[in-house]
């Protein structure tokens, strides 16, 4: 029995091992397994006595216990690409040692060797927190993991005092050990470690969900989004802003872009359709919408435009792409594009607005391409 809570912490430990195999850019995750290994090997030197002597068992187990806090730490906030303060980690490390050490070799004090332990775990997760304040503007869950920090380091307080309450000041270690409030200690531990796992495993997995969700609305050549993501991002679209304006959606194509391909080679045909997407994406705002859904096809949603501010958009677009130099490969003539545009109408989905996109995008490729048509003046404009 007194083996479970470190097997439990171990098998944390693995569950996080086991994310990182996942995703091996998901560092923290490896960080925050080593944490939870620390924790575990800490508990088992506790509950096994090893090393058998007393001071030793208690200055190397509060070793691994820091160690792992500051793991726990640094796993947390490399999440949300931050690290502990260097000079934080490395005080907490020596006040906890040094005073380990001293308190029993030097001058044997059991409560305020017991003291230095749990107030320096505390601290250190309250240094966190405060440090991981920014997460309380983040999501649920960047929420969630600010106050299971807080809650940690806040529960070392009250088991101090207790402590101090509780333990015959003239107890050696031996006799500590044997004590039911010792095995209450474990106890606790081996409880707020399973729950902080369990919450901690379930932001994690919820973190890796939402990243293969967004990872697969996009496109991974040119990193706008694809059809699907085209998808769920219009399906919230409103058919009137609040200033009364409908959005544009334009069907942009790229001309004669299979004698690129031919000529140049398919490698150079992919710079060219990242080049095209970085364009679009330099001169648009960010609440508009830009999606590659075929292979030179794009879609890029306008809100709140007026029909002339629009045009005066894919304008800029064509103009800049007409002009652009790729990254390097040299193609002599200018790549060109054309685009169709259609206003999205509150009757009707979106994919019908696209229709009528793709209905003036072919009258541009007809009337001589790099241009741009609209459904609202069918003459070219170039
Ligand atoms: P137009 O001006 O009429 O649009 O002529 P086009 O040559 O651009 O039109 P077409 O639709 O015939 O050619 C599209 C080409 O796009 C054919 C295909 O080889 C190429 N293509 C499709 N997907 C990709 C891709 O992911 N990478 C590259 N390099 N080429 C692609
Ligand atoms: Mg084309
Ligand atoms: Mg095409």
């Amino acid at each position: 029995m007194k083996f479970v809570p470190s097997i439990l912490l171990f098998l944390f430990g693995s569950a996080f091992l086991g994310l990182w195999a996942l995703d091996r850019k998901l560092r923290f995750t490896a960080t925050l397994a080593a944490s939870f290994y620390f924790f575990s090997s800490a508990m088992l030197m506790q509950v096994a006595f090893i090393p058998s002597d007393v001071g030793y068992n208690g200055l190397i187990s509060g070793v691994f216990y820091a160690t792992g806090a500051l793991l726990f730490s640094e796993g947390v906030l490399e999440r949300s690409r931050h690290h502990l303060l260097p000079w934080a980690a490395v005080l907490s490390m020596v006040g906890i040692v040094g005073g380990l050490w001293y308190f029993y070799f030097v001058d044997r004090k059991l409560i305020v060797w017991i003291c230095i332990l749990n107030l320096g775990l505390g601290l250190i997760f309250l240094q966190t927190s405060w440090q991981g304040r920014f997460l309380l503007t983040g999501t649920k869950r960047d929420k969630a993991l600010f106050w299971l920090l807080v809650a940690i380091g806040v529960h070392f307080l009250p088991r101090t005092l207790l402590t101090i309450g509780s333990v015959n000041p003239m107890m050696n270690q031996d006799s500590l050990y044997q004590t039911d409030f010792w095995q209450m200690v474990l106890l606790s531990t081996s409880v707020l470690g399973t729950l902080s796992g369990l919450c901690l495993l379930g932001i994690l997995v919820i973190d890796l969900i939402s990243k293969l969700r967004r990872e697969s609305d996009l496109d991974p050549l040119t990193g706008v989004l694809n059809r699907r993501g085209l998808q769920s991002h219009t399906d919230k679209l409103p058919h009137l802003s609040t200033y009364g304006l409908a959005s544009v959606v334009a069907m942009c194509d790229l001309d004669k872009f299979k004698t690129i391909n031919d000529t140049y080679g398919h490698a150079v045909g992919d710079i060219v359709l990242t080049a095209f997407a970085d364009v679009v994406r330099r001169n648009i705002r960010k609440e508009d919408i830009v999606a590659r859904i075929g292979g030179e096809e794009f879609v890029i949603v306008f809100k709140d435009m007026t029909d002339e501010q629009a045009s005066a958009f894919s304008e800029r677009i064509r103009k800049a792409f007409e002009h652009t130099s790729f990254k390097d490969v040299s193609i002599i003539e200018p790549v060109t594009c054309s685009f169709g545009l259609a206003r999205i109408r509150a009757s009707e989905s979106f994919w019908v607005s696209l229709e009528r996109a793709d209905k003036a995008l072919y009258a541009a490729k007809h009337s001589g391409r790099n241009r741009i048509c609209t459904e609202w003046v069918q003459n070219a404009m170039s």
